[in-house]
């Protein structure tokens, strides 16, 4: 008795931690929210001084106590963004800063209220009316708290402590070539739900049957066989399904007459999804995407990724983007470029990136910050890394334009890696079944042979891999003795090469950081490209120069990795035209359709 009681609570106990991973409200924009984005106070304690006190918020009653710090008082931060780009002291801070915002809430009868987080890098603790309502680890991903319990009618406030210190045991981990911006980096929303709501659904083509509409919805505070209808009416469909104990209902349902997602055709259908008491409203497009030997098949069709490789960073600000109109400026460049495909690089971006590539027919590659060498042996570290998979997959699984997850980039070929890994991957693919996963990996060059023979490609769909000829390994001008050894009999993706340039400094094409040597490097790399059996796509590094600690050389870097084919202040570099003019080839010989 005593037993199964303890093994009932065990049961409980990890549904929770599995459900907990992954407990978003799907689609939160399109629900009734309250909106929190605006000015919050802040307050930066290096020291964790306000650990005991700050979660209260307390306020000066008499004129002898002693509180050793005042949000009102203190100065205010934008939210969305982050804290690095809006106070010169903040542009290296690594540590705790606080958060504090007033809200006003007309407490309505009968609704669950719920506190949801687009992003905070990257630990997160949060309180309402000086009560925790929770915390969360992981820098780039959604999260949300249930804070009915906690919230009164009329005023109420929000405390959040946000803390950027990089760890070995994080991932990503404590070495990492991109700005480790620090605070509340996405929008802040009070979800106002009705008891049993729609928490979650997934809507898209069957893997390899472009006749079926396959996913699931999920109800929350369910009761079992609770009808729901999913209705597509543009393509005529309607459907009724009925919820199991666990308020789960799987879809199923004939699709003919669908017009399929594209790049050249981005389709999209409004998809209902209605309950006794709650209703959604999301744009889905509908595609399939699968390989076939070496070959990528967008609905059916070969296709050749024209990519370029993205960090989630605003150039103009620089800062991480705020706003959508930021997002569609870096899409739009990518675009120009002739782009079909985007490399979101290394970590999850601004949700509105993948939406607006839904709408622009942008195909993504989308990664978890599993960036070099971290903490293989650590648990924790495999878990963290899991629960950022698991909820970019959430977040994003609805999403035309994704068709890839990749599980990590440069990850040194060792048994610890190794396990960790396999293990990733394996979770990718029971996540979602209608994507491919991929990583970045790392190959080795000897007689100038670039050898890929890296165990973790044979639990990917795409092989694919950085290389740097022409910058960190030989120089631009005997590039052409290099030759590529693929053990894969896969497709590839080349997922980063290039080289850097300061736009405006100009030399001969052996001058290091001069536009001619970037563009050399370019030019005879698309020769390269001709070469290699099985490539189905590039993602050159990278499309915008993007800030990073790790580059010191004062002349041209300046603490901004120039690998950008675009400089900070949006000036197209010559190697800019080169891709340009390789891609245009590239879409002659390949169709989108
Ligand atoms: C890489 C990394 C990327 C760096 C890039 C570089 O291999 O994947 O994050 O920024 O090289 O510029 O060296």
């Amino acid at each position: 008795m005593k037993k199964s009681f303890f093994f009932l609570i065990t049961c409980c106990v990890v549904l929770t931690v599995a459900k907990a991973q992954v407990d978003i409200i799907q689609n939160i924009d399109a629900r009734t929210i309250q909106n929190l984005d605006g000015r919050w106070h802040y307050i930066i304690d290096p020291y964790e001084t306000g650990n005991n006190s700050f979660y209260k918020n307390m306020e000066q009653q008499f004129k002898s106590d002693l509180i050793e710090y005042d949000f009102a008082e203190s100065p205010t931060l934008n939210v969305p963004g982050d804290w690095n780009s809006q106070n010169d002291q903040l542009l290296f801070y690594e540590g705790t800063v606080w958060y504090e915002h007033d809200l006003n809430v007309s407490l309505q009868q009968g609704k669950k209220y719920f506190l949801y987080f687009k992003a905070a890098n990257y630990e997160a603790v949060v309180y309402v009316n000086g009560q925790k309502a929770g915390e969360h680890k992981g820098g780039f991903t959604p999260f949300q708290f249930n804070v009915t319990m906690l919230l009164h009618d009329g005023n109420n406030f929000v405390v959040v402590k946000v803390n950027n210190t990089r760890r070995k045991g994080s991932v990503p981990t404590e070495n990492f070539d991109w700005w480790n911006y620090g605070g509340i980096t996405g929008d802040v929303v009070l979800a106002v739900m009705p008891q049993i709501y729609i928490s979650d659904y997934k809507i898209q083509l069957s893997k390899r049957d472009n006749k079926n509409i396959n996913g699931f919805v999920q109800l929350e505070g369910h009761q079992p066989g609770q009808k729901i209808t999913v209705r597509i009416p543009e393509a005529n469909i309607r459907t009724t399904i009925v919820t199991n104990d666990s308020g789960y209902a799987v879809i199923n349902i004939p699709a003919k007459n669908l017009h399929y997602w594209s790049p050249k055709h981005p389709i999209l259908y409004d998809v209902f999804i209605e309950s006794a008491n709650d209703t959604v409203k999301e744009k889905i497009g509908f595609r399939t995407i699968e390989t076939k030997g070496k070959d990528i098949l967008l609905n059916g069709k070969s296709i050749f990724l024209r990519g370029i490789c993205m960090h989630d960073e605003d150039p103009f600000i620089p800062g991480r983007p705020r706003n959508i109109a930021e997002c569609r400026m870096m899409l739009l460049w990518a675009k120009e470029l002739n782009c079909n495909f985007i490399r979101m690089a290394h970590y999850p971006h601004n949700e509105s990136e993948a939406r607006l590539s839904d709408s622009l027919g942008i195909l993504l590659w989308e990664e978890v910050p599993v960036y070099w060498s971290i903490d293989w042996e650590n648990p924790s570290t495999y878990d963290i890394a899991q629960q950022q998979l698991s909820e970019l997959v959430a977040r994003d699984k609805n999403r035309s334009s994704v068709i890839i997850w990749s599980i990590g980039n440069e990850t040194p070929a060792t048994d610890a890696r190794e396990k960790f890994m396999e293990k990733l991957a394996d979770h990718a693919h029971s996540l979602d079944n209608t994507r491919l996963v991929s990583a970045a990996l790392l190959g080795h060059i000897n007689n100038d042979t670039f050898h890929l023979d890296d165990r973790l490609g044979k639990k990917l769909d795409v092989v694919s891999f950085n290389e740097y000829i022409g910058w960190y390994v030989g120089l631009p001008n005997e590039m052409s003795k290099y030759k590529f050894k693929i053990d894969y009999d896969k497709p590839i993706i080349i997922t980063e090469t290039g080289g850097g340039a300061l736009a405006g400094f100009h030399g001969d094409e052996a001058t290091r950081f001069s536009e001619e040597f970037q563009k050399t490097i370019y030019k005879n790399q698309v020769k390269l490209f001709a070469d290699i059996d099985g490539l189905r796509g590039t993602t050159p590094w990278i499309l915008v120069d993007f800030r990073s600690p790790k580059r010191l050389n004062p002349a041209y870097q300046d603490y901004w990795n120039r690998k950008g084919l675009i400089s900070e202040t949006g000036q197209k570099k010559k190697a800019f035209y080169v891709l340009k003019a390789f891609y245009n080839e590239m879409e002659k010989k390949y169709s989108d359709k």
